[in-house]
C-alpha cells in the first residue's frame, strides 16, 4: 500500500462518522412538535421541541409533578351565623382521617326547642336561595332506598337520625358516621345539614312520608358543609 492509499483508508471511517453525526443533529430531522405529555406515576415528561444545532434528537425532561388528589380532612358547618333570623346558631366540625374512615361530627347548636329530639339530616344540595327548603331531599348515593337512621341496613347517606337538646335548647353533638364521607362519591362537602322541628321516626311510621323523610316536619335551621382543611396524603 502506498502512502496515498494509506491516508485515504485512514480517512474513510472518520468521514463516515462525521456524516452520521451530522444527520442526527440536522434540525430538519429532529422532532419539532409533539409537546403532548407522557405521564407515569406522579411525573409527566414532555418531548422538548428542538430546532437548533446540537439538540439531542429524543431528549425528554421532567416537566411538572402531578400531586396526589388532596384529601379533605376537615370541614365546617356554620348555622345561621351572622344572619340570625331563627335564633338558632352554632357550628359543627367534621373530621375524617382517610377517604374511607368514619366522619366525626362535633359541635354545639344553640336556640333550639328545649328538651327535644330533632331530625338531623344532610340534604342533597347547597342551594339555600330559598332557605333550607331549597336544599332538596336527603342526600343519597346509589339505588333509591327508603329513609332510615344510622344503624339501619338501609338508609339514605344523609340520614343522621336525631339530635337531643337540653332544657336550654342547646344540643351538643358528638357522633361518628361511616356512611358519609368528605371525599369521593359519598362526599357531603357542598351539601347542607338540616335541623328539623320534630323527631325523625326512623322510617318506621305508618305513612309513606315516613319512608321518604322520617316525618320530622319543618326545616328549622341549616348550614352548608365547607372545606376547613386538606392534606396531601396518598390514600
Ligand atoms: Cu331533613
Ligand atoms: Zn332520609
Amino acid at each position: 500500500m502506498n502512502l496515498h492509499v494509506f491516508i485515504i483508508a485512514l480517512l474513510i471511517p472518520f468521514t463516515t462518522q462525521q456524516r452520521t453525526r451530522a444527520t442526527t443533529t440536522t434540525s430538519t430531522e429532529l422532532p419539532t412538535g409533539g409537546i403532548e405529555a407522557k405521564c407515569s406515576g406522579n411525573w409527566c415528561t414532555t418531548p422538548r421541541p428542538c430546532t437548533g444545532f446540537g439538540c439531542p434528537p429524543t431528549t425528554t425532561e421532567k416537566a411538572y409533578p402531578i400531586p396526589p388528589t388532596p384529601l379533605i380532612n376537615r370541614a365546617l358547618v356554620a348555622f345561621n351565623v351572622g344572619n340570625d333570623i331563627s335564633g338558632i346558631y352554632g357550628y359543627l366540625e367534621l373530621a375524617q382521617d382517610t377517604q374511607y374512615a368514619p366522619v366525626r361530627i362535633n359541635g354545639t347548636l344553640h336556640g333550639l326547642l328545649p328538651s327535644k329530639r330533632l331530625g338531623f339530616h344532610i340534604h342533597q344540595s347547597g342551594d339555600i336561595r330559598e332557605g333550607c327548603s331549597s336544599t332538596g331531599n336527603h342526600f343519597n348515593f346509589g339505588p333509591l332506598v327508603n329513609h332510615g337512621i344510622p344503624g339501619n341496613m338501609v338508609r339514605h347517606v344523609g340520614d343522621l337520625g336525631n339530635i337531643q337538646t337540653n332544657s336550654y335548647g342547646i344540643a351538643t353533638i358528638s357522633m361518628s358516621d361511616s356512611m358519609i364521607s368528605l371525599n369521593g362519591e359519598r362526599s357531603v362537602v357542598g351539601r347542607t345539614f338540616v335541623i328539623h322541628e320534630k323527631e325523625d321516626d326512623a322510617g318506621r311510621g305508618v305513612d309513606q312520608e315516613s319512608r321518604v323523610s322520617g316525618n320530622s316536619g319543618m326545616r328549622m335551621a341549616c348550614g352548608i358543609v365547607g372545606i376547613l382543611g386538606t392534606v396531601q396524603a396518598p390514600y
